[in-house]
């Protein structure tokens, strides 16, 4: 550590800060990850799982800003993946992104591959973890990343210490290969058997009353509290008995600090807080809870408290010469097939994502076509009230790689709209790779262009990565295209990606290289032909495959669905 000089050598560091700070060494770090089985038990059941370095979550990766880090994952697993940082921008180097079929292709069983994970404005908690659209590989598979300021100081009296709390969903056997099961046989999905905070179940539940996840505080302390939402499927709420918490980072950029009973956290959010241990000592829980659908107001009233700090230090650069408007609808979808069954989907603009068989950044970087189409649109193809009570109609969308391309620079604005289709509205998280953007805003029912624009933020709006867009609302975001590369684009939560709530955003090169894709690495995992084909993984994408958050609230659809049933035995 560099304050540890300080004592011996004040005079030689005062120098060297003087000069660092216009010459400051970015570091290089060095990982290996090693993905394999491993057995854990949890909830008195035993069960295997894959894992990185036999850790549940997995190693957090340490880094101060602007660093880069080589991974080298090596899968010893038995199917292919790839690894995603999640909220690291990754300038001009998508090559490293690992979204599978999107930025690269899986690392096969017995191979390894080597990210290099260039950070650059980052600064506070991120997380990383397996990514693809077709399985849930990450519900395992996946840690923290600290990134450190670096050659200055948090933009908050420096806490006392630090902890990490990765928030995961327990399933007593190994749901990835359950999942994978369910696309080949069109079996029910399960709901999840726990909750954990660091691996370990609530202590209420079986036989976790030892292993329930503790965090020893000194009294008369302040602690930094980096929280990760690396749930599943759910946004949630967290709050610590008896104290308040202060917000002060949100996706690894900063924030006005604001105190608060509880917070949320977005489906792959990434969270800051600091807490003072101000209280009588003893015990005092941490609780996460899931919101219940009367709970949209309390989310709302706590991401309004969301600011940007918009200081000299941490300035703010909200895009507002819009070359491209997109207006993205988000729905539940339901295909009628001729013999009554169904295949339920989730689509963005009516599109309904379908893997290619080689990434599509290979095929754009070397100009391959039939892999994608550019034709994905820029608003959806019909109007309509898009929150109203629609019943349970078929809708029928589109299936594709259908992606959107960007000039190097443009300045974008996405109006995200979730609809009401098959009355199953639900909350999205929607996130995009290779750049952050502001949020300017959010409201509840059809977004009107002549009203809504009005309550935006342009002043310090929240920078980041993953997004709530409200049930039945709108959401507003705003970037800059500076990124070249293809980057996905999509809701983060597991059931409504497997579904196809998902596209791609190309970012073409600027004039210069600095503006242009980096070269790619050697050893790119070549594409093997997938275990199943799309056109298999569509046709078992069934009616029983039904979500069970749906389930539970679109009773019209059960019951036919039940009736259904009967009528094919
Ligand atoms: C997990 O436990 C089972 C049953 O005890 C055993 O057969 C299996 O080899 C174990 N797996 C690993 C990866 O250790
Ligand atoms: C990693 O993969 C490369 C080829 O991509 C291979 O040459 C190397 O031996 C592998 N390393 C390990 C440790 O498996
Ligand atoms: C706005 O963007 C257009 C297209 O990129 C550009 O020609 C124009 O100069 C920009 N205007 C400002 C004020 O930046
Ligand atoms: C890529 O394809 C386009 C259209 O087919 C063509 O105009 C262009 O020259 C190609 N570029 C390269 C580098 O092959
Ligand atoms: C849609 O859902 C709402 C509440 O979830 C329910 O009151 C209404 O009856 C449903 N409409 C139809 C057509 O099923
Ligand atoms: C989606 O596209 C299909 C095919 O064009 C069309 O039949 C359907 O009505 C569209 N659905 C919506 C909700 O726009
Ligand atoms: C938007 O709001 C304005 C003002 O309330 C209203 O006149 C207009 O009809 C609304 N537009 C839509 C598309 O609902
Ligand atoms: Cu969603």
């Amino acid at each position: 550590m560099d304050v540890a000089l300080a004592p011996a050598f004040p005079v030689l560091l005062l120098f060297l800060v003087g000069i660092s700070l216009w010459v400051v060494e970015a570091e290089v770090h060095h990982y290996d990850f090693v993905v394999a089985e491993k057995n854990f038990t949890r909830l008195c059941k035993t069960k295997s799982m894959l894992v990185v370095n036999g850790q549940f979550p997995g190693p957090t990766i340490y880094v101060h800003k602007g660093d880069t880090v080589f991974v080298n994952v090596h899968n010893h697993g038995d199917y292919g993946l790839t690894i995603h940082w999640h909220g690291v921008k990754q300038p001009r180097n998508p090559w490293s992104d690992g979204s599978a079929y999107i930025t690269q292709c899986p690392i096969e069983p017995a191979k390894n591959f080597t990210y290099e994970v260039v950070f650059s404005e980052e600064e506070g908690t991120l997380w990383w973890h397996a990514n693809s659209n077709r399985d849930w590989t990450r519900n395992t598979v996946h840690g923290a990343i600290v990134v450190y300021p670096h050659g200055s100081s948090y933009p908050f009296p420096t806490p006392h210490g630090e902890q990490i709390l990765i928030f995961g969903t327990w399933f007593t056997y190994d749901v990835n290969k359950v999942i994978k099961e369910i696309l080949r046989t069109g079996k029910d999905v399960p709901i999840s058997d726990a909750y954990t905070i660091n691996g370990q179940p609530g202590d209420f539940c079986a036989c976790s009353k030892e292993m329930t996840y503790r965090w020893r505080v000194d009294y008369g302390k302040t602690y930094l509290i980096r929280l990760v939402n690396a749930l599943m499927n759910e946004e949630f709420f967290f709050a610590i008995a008896g104290h308040d918490l202060t917000v002060v980072g949100i996706d690894g950029s900063y924030l006005k600090p604001f105190t608060t009973s509880y917070v949320m956290l977005a489906t792959g959010q990434t969270m800051d807080v600091l807490i003072e241990t101000n209280q009588s000592p003893g015990r005092y829980y941490m609780a996460e809870t899931l919101p219940s659908y009367t709970d949209y107001d309390s989310a709302t009233r706590f991401r309004k408290n969301l600011k940007s700090l918009a200081s000299k230090e941490h300035p703010v650069h909200v895009p507002r010469n819009i070359t491209t408007r997109m207006y993205i609808t988000a729905s539940m979808d339901r295909i009628v097939h001729a013999d009554m069954d169904y295949t339920l989907l989730s689509s963005l603009n009516n599109i309904s994502w379908v893997n290619p068989s080689t990434d599509v950044l290979q095929a754009y970087y070397r100009n391959l076509s039939g892999i994608y189409t550019s034709d994905f649109p820029n608003e959806p193809p019909y109007y309509f009230d898009f929150v109203a009570d629609l019943g349970d109609t078929s809708t029928h969308p589109l299936k594709g790689a259908k992606v959107k391309i960007l000039e190097y620079g443009e300045e974008v604005e996405i109006v995200f709209q979730s609809t009401n289709l098959l009355n199953a509205s639900d909350e999205h998280s929607m996130y995009i790779h290779g750049h952050k953007y502001y949020v300017l805003g959010e409201g509840y029912g059809n977004f009107n262009s002549t009203i809504d624009p009005e309550t935006y933020n342009l002043v310090d709006p929240p920078y980041l990565s993953t997004a709530s867009l409200p049930v039945k609302g709108w959401l507003t975001i705003r970037f800059k295209a500076n990124n070249p590369g293809a980057w996905a684009m999509y809701c983060q939560e597991g059931r409504h990606l497997i579904w196809g709530m998902n596209t791609v955003l190309i970012v073409k090169n600027g004039i210069n290289p600095e503006t242009s894709i980096r070269s790619p690495p050697p050893n790119m995992p070549s594409c093997q032909s997938s275990p199943f084909s799309e056109e298999d993984l569509w046709k078992f994408r069934l009616n029983k495959y039904i979500d069970n958050k749906i389930f539970a609230r679109i009773r019209g659809i059960k019951i036919e669905l039940l009736q259904m049933l009967r009528f094919k035995l």
